[in-house]
């Protein structure tokens, strides 16, 4: 069985993925079961994925007979796994929160979706709690923390949650400390001159801030939303082919209902013929088209949904 984390995997992903094996072993030894992160992990899960000491598995193994889809609702950001599991006709189950993706259950042999504030939430209530030792725990609380945003998104169910993980031995500054976020030089960098490159927008009362950056662009487009933009994109790429990330904030996802992944990355995607996908608040596409372009479309696509008049869509002055 192979747990596969999607592309730079954050600690929602690991925590779930190391919590799913770990209980697995536990109740089912005989399973070989292995961890896939088949597109790197982010700079936020490496002090995790150093505690928990996980060894991802190189490739898919031949003898692989199921899938599991963490934290992912589709493997359309993992082409080239995809095409192994469509040839080989591997079964797949999937594991997600809040994820509307129209139809992404259709092919699965399983799947689990809430609309909980973290995948490691589902994954806790799931699992009998027999086959959860202390650091499966412990994986639980830090992704759970992370994801919830330190329990600014639905505090209610997530603190609930964090407070039984808790009382069965996890540790809050652990996790915590682990979640420090000793940003190497280089990605502090490009967080900067990713705020320096800005070009703004507003609509309404939405600001959208664009930038491009040669790496980081997860990290640059967070940056972004966490200053005030509700809506932020970012580039990187060459003259034909570039990178196209979004983040959008909880309030603007809420009161316009986008949907990043289905209505943005996915239709852009096939309009400039490749391959997107995400969440609604957090989604990626590569695309065959320069920067510039790939983010005029992504703005279109926007515009679009939003139901935005021609003129609407302001661009603010960085100048003045
Ligand atoms: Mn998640």
């Amino acid at each position: 069985m192979a747990l596969v984390c999607h592309p730079n995997a954050d600690p929602d992903c690991i925590g779930s993925a190391y919590a799913i094996r770990s209980a697995l072993h536990s109740r089912s030894p005989s399973v070989a079961v292995s961890i896939l992160a088949p597109d790197g992990v982010n700079a936020a899960s490496s002090k995790l994925v150093e505690y928990l000491n996980i060894d991802f598995a190189a490739s898919l193994e031949d003898a692989c007979e199921l899938l599991v889809l963490v934290d992912m609702p589709s493997l359309d950001q993992l082409p080239e796994l995809k095409e192994i599991v469509d040839r080989r006709k591997i079964p797949y189950a999937i594991i997600d929160h809040h994820t509307e993706e129209p139809g992404c259950v259709d092919g699965a042999a399983y799947s689990k979706l809430m609309r909980t504030s973290s995948t490691c939430e589902i994954v806790y209530r799931s699992i009998p709690k027999k086959y959860l030792d202390r650091h499966a725990v412990q994986a639980l609380l830090t992704g759970l923390i992370y994801d919830s945003r330190r329990f600014i998104i639905q505090p209610k169910a997530s603190i609930g949650a964090a407070f039984k993980m808790i009382r069965r031995g996890a540790d809050f500054a652990l996790a915590l400390e682990m979640l420090l976020n000793e940003q190497d030089i280089s990605e502090r960098i490009a967080r900067l001159k990713g705020v320096a490159r800005v070009k703004l927008y507003r609509a309404r009362d939405w600001i959208f801030a664009t930038s491009s950056i040669g790496a980081f662009e997860a990290s640059v487009a967070r940056s972004l939303t966490d200053l005030g933009a509700d809506l932020a994109l970012v580039t990187s790429g060459e003259d034909s082919t570039s990178r196209i990330t979004g983040r959008l904030n909880e309030r603007f996802q809420r009161s316009t209902s986008l949907n990043l992944a289905s209505c943005v990355m996915r239709p852009l995607a096939e309009r400039l013929s490749g391959t997107g996908g995400g969440h609604p608040s957090a989604a990626s596409a590569r695309v065959s088209a320069p920067p510039d372009e790939a983010v005029g479309a992504a703005l279109a696509l926007i515009s679009e949904k939003l139901d935005l008049k021609p003129g609407e869509l302001k661009e603010i002055s960085t100048r003045d």
